[in-house]
């Protein structure tokens, strides 16, 4: 008996084709009931997965166990948002298995690629905030710090996105139809989250004034947990998704009542919490449904960290030791009068030592300048879903004005300004000032940004407590974003340099030596014709459009948002087509613009921009004068995957928001690492993007922050530069006149009335002569392919510094006071 478990064990963990290959079958029979002869690919692919996980599972294990015994600090990453696509290849690259269970497959009749693209995403995210989160997962398990993402387990992630007709239909994401094999779910891991009843005061023993959260009722937070390991370090770390399920009572006493039906009704909306992600990005809607879901998160989190804590630890005053907490924008803001109530309401501690440990244990992240994205929670609503937590922050608040009192004196204004309540008709709670003075510290995501929220949006903050405030510029997974998505390139830097790039991606310096080096150029050079060839094939077979892979692949893939200004890449796309009908004869440099990206499904003119650039595409995609010159695609759909397969097909990168509005960017590493040439402006991380590969590598335009505050102060007159430049006037005469929808003319009014009578607000006309000027620049440097390569890559070899295994270390450091556990991860385990 002990004999054969001991080899079904062996079995179970060798890390050989032909054990790999017994798991499979292994599984298809005992965890699936079905064999290799009936199985589907659905199943196949079920047991591939799980033949992972079981050699997941004791690292997985072993890395709990290890941060239990030495006591190591913890790290905890919650966010309403993890954008983690696909897990298959990412785990079998970081458990170095990838060639092993190819040949499995194949040797059981299945080719590995099919079996991959079985897997839905997990698109739980809408777009940059929740990609870093996922990103930042990969580099704490690389890196070997004990870092735990924290999130919502939503039945339904991103909307499925449909072109019908040109326009947007938004379809439910049903990703969990068939269950995940990556969730492990964990009925000992379940807590009662409380919302409604009253505060109520009492007398404690020791006579002081104390309050209870009474009359509540509750949801419960189901773990599920999905294992996220590290690039060959042995390190499994955790993500926890919580799922919203009923409280059992409730059904039982419904039923015994007779009313059955009303009890399942019951346990539908309690459920409803962790139904669905809220597809609005960078625009606050609110809705008590979302308030839920962030306390939801918040309370189950916290009971979940102090229950292993206590575990380990007997003084709660230790708990910013041994644990930090960052908040992944304001989302989870609600922490902090969440944790100082456990501390003083349920620890009994007094609020100066709660308050010390609340501030200590917390930090918060800034995502964005937008205003319309800033979180304000009716007062109202608060009071009626979490009154207790109400009442702590208005003490919060109370506090906090007297020392704003103290250090500013008596000014009004300021006070006004830095309130965590705004008074008014409908009184809110701002989530960001509650950030700000309920943690140690509150970080930018790229310099620019962090620059900007100091002397804007925060300056008053800033100025009260400036050592809070820090940078750290975001940073992408460079084994998702090159060693998975662009395997030839990553081959090839193997071969020439090593593999310390993997996860030192500074090394990728050493390339820069081989500019001259024209076999190794020729390769680079090959490995990006091989990868448009791939996308071409994969839009042929999809979409029956065939892509000109001579042409430049100038690529915007991004949310729809009118700052993000897919509008001037659209204008360029038709001032194009306008050209080559006024020109036949002159030799243009053929290009290829594809677009993709989700507009919210209340967001009316970013639905309008999807259309009409489906209308430009249709009028130049249907003009024989067009062909072998210009095309222009929208791709639907846009996701994770999708931009594993986009980004390494790029000759450009489009990153042309309107300086000063978009916080970071991180598709602008992706891109730059995968050697695209990025056209953009000077705003986020494109500045440091400039600075790293130098200002002969990367095409900048346009307005500055300054220039753009300069331009507004002085009068900005869209109707001037629209009557100023014959290309661009044409344009905008053509999409108001119904050119591009002759069916319905005054189709696109909204947009061109926005950009005339409405003044233009993000200054697509200011900055279009300049785009359009660095549009050639690109042609002229493209028509040179020699030197175009060189700039290609010097872009791949310079842009180290945007691995968030950097970005990591540096919250580790500045943040989490976690710097001893960097570097201490393990030996790289095979080869
Ligand atoms: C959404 C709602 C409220 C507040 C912020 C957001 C937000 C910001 N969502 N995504 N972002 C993006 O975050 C990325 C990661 O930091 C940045 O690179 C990007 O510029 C933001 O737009």
């Amino acid at each position: 008996m002990s004999t054969t478990t001991s080899k079904k064990l062996n079995v179970k963990t060798g890390m050989d084709t032909e054990s790999i290959k017994a798991d499979i079958l292994s599984h298809l029979r005992y965890s699936l009931a079905t064999d290799i002869e009936t199985a589907n690919k659905k199943e196949f692919y079920k047991s591939v997965v799980l033949s992972v996980m079981d050699r997941l599972h004791d690292s997985w294990l072993n890395t709990q166990k290890e941060y239990r015994e030495k006591k190591t600090k913890k790290i905890y990453y919650i966010s309403m948002e993890f954008l983690i696509g696909r897990l298959l290849d990412n785990a079998l690259v970081n458990l170095n298995l990838e060639q092993e269970f190819r040949d499995a497959c194949k040797d059981l009749g299945y080719d590995y690629e099919e079996i991959r693209d079985i897997e839905n995403d997990a698109a739980l995210g809408n777009g940059g905030l929740g990609r870093l989160a996922a990103c930042f997962l990969d580099s704490m398990a690389t890196l070997g710090l004990a870092g735990f993402g924290y999130g919502i387990k939503y039945d339904y992630g991103i909307f499925k996105q449909k072109i019908h007709d040109g326009y947007q239909i938004e379809r439910p994401d049903d990703w969990l139809r068939f269950g995940t094999p990556w969730a492990t779910t964990r009925p000992s891991v379940m807590y009662p989250v409380r919302f409604y009843g009253r505060s109520v005061p009492y007398t404690d023993e020791d006579g002081h004034l104390r309050f209870k959260w009474e009359n509540t009722q509750h949801v419960y937070a189901l773990a599920n947990d999905i294992p996220m390991p590290g690039f060959r370090n042995g390190v499994v770390n955790n993500l926890r998704l919580w799922k919203a399920t009923s409280p059992k009572s409730l059904d039982l006493t419904s039923f015994n009542q007779g009313e059955y039906i009303n009890a399942v009704r019951d346990i539908e909306l309690h459920e409803n919490i962790s139904r669905v992600l809220y597809p609005n990005d960078k625009i606050f809607v609110g809705q008590e449904l979302r308030l839920k879901q962030e306390y939801f998160l918040v309370s189950s989190t916290l009971q979940d960290i102090l229950r292993e804590y206590k575990q380990q630890h007997d003084d709660l005053r230790d708990l910013p030791k041994y644990v930090a907490i960052q908040c992944n924008d304001t989302h989870p803001n609600l922490a902090v009068p969440d944790l100082m109530r456990i501390l003083m309401d349920e620890e009994g501690f007094d609020w100066e030592t709660s308050w010390d440990i609340t501030v200590k244990t917390l930090s918060y992240t800034n995502h964005t300048v937008l205003p319309e994205a800033l979180e304000k929670w009716p007062v109202s609503m608060l009071r009626n879903l979490l009154p207790r937590h109400l009442q702590i922050i208005y003490e919060i608040n109370k506090r906090f004005i007297n020392k704003v009192h103290e250090h500013f004196g008596d000014d009004v204004n300021r006070v006004r300004r830095m309130s965590i309540i705004s008074e008014g008709e409908q009184p809110s709670v701002q989530m960001a000032n509650l950030g700000i003075v309920g943690t140690h510290k509150v970080n930018g995501v790229a310099a620019l940004h962090t620059d900007l929220i100091k002397k804007t949006i925060f300056r008053d903050f800033f100025e009260m407590y400036p050592e809070r405030f820090t940078n750290k510029t975001n940073g992408i997974t460079p084994r998702r974003w090159l060693k998975q998505c662009n395997k030839p390139l990553a081959d090839l830097i193997t071969s020439e340099i090593g593999d310390s790039w993997i996860t030192h991606l500074s090394d990728l310096r050493k390339l820069d030596d081989k500019v001259n080096d024209k076999k190794f150029m020729k390769k680079y050079s090959d490995i990006k014709q091989q990868n448009k060839e791939r996308l071409a094939a994969y839009v042929k077979e999809n979409y029956g459009f065939e892509l000109n892979t001579k042409a430049i692949f100038d690529i915007q893939i991004k949310r729809i948002h009118e700052y993000k200004r897919q509008l001037m890449l659209a204008i360029y796309a038709a001032a194009q087509y306008n050209y080559i009908k006024a020109n036949p004869d002159a030799p243009v440099v053929p290009r290829t613009i594809i677009f993709a990206g989700k507009a919210a499904p209340g967001y009316a003119m970013a639905k309008m921009f999807i259309k009409l650039i489906n209308s430009i595409s249709d009028k130049i995609n249907n003009d024989p004068d067009m062909e072998g010159k210009l095309q222009c695609f929208f791709l639907d759909n846009y996701s994770v995957t999708l931009a594993e397969q986009l980004i390494p097909a790029a000759d450009v990168s489009e990153q042309i928001s309107t300086a000063g509005m978009e916080a970071s960017g991180t598709g602008n590493m992706k891109f730059a690492l995968n050697g695209a040439v990025t056209i953009g402006t000077l705003d986020g991380a494109n500045v440091e993007i400039k600075e790293e590969v130098g200002d002969e590598n990367i095409i900048i335009f346009g307005l500055t922050v300054e220039g753009v505050e300069e331009l507004r102060r002085s009068g900005y007159s869209s109707w001037e530069y629209y009557n100023a430049d014959k290309a661009l006037k044409q344009v905008i005469d053509q999409i108001r006149d119904g050119f591009f929808e002759p069916d319905h003319p005054s189709l696109f009014h909204t947009i061109t009335n926005s950009l005339l009578d409405g003044n233009d607000y993000f200054l697509v006309l200011a900055d279009y002569p300049a785009y359009a000027e660095a549009q050639k620049e690109v042609d002229a440097l493209y028509s040179k392919p020699d030197e175009w390569f060189k700039v290609a890559l010097y872009n791949t070899a310079r842009v180290g510094k945007f691995s968030s295994d950097r970005t990591i270390s540096d919250y580790a450091t500045d943040i989490w006071g976690c710097e001893d556990q960097l570097n201490k991860g393990r030996e790289y385990q095979g080869s």
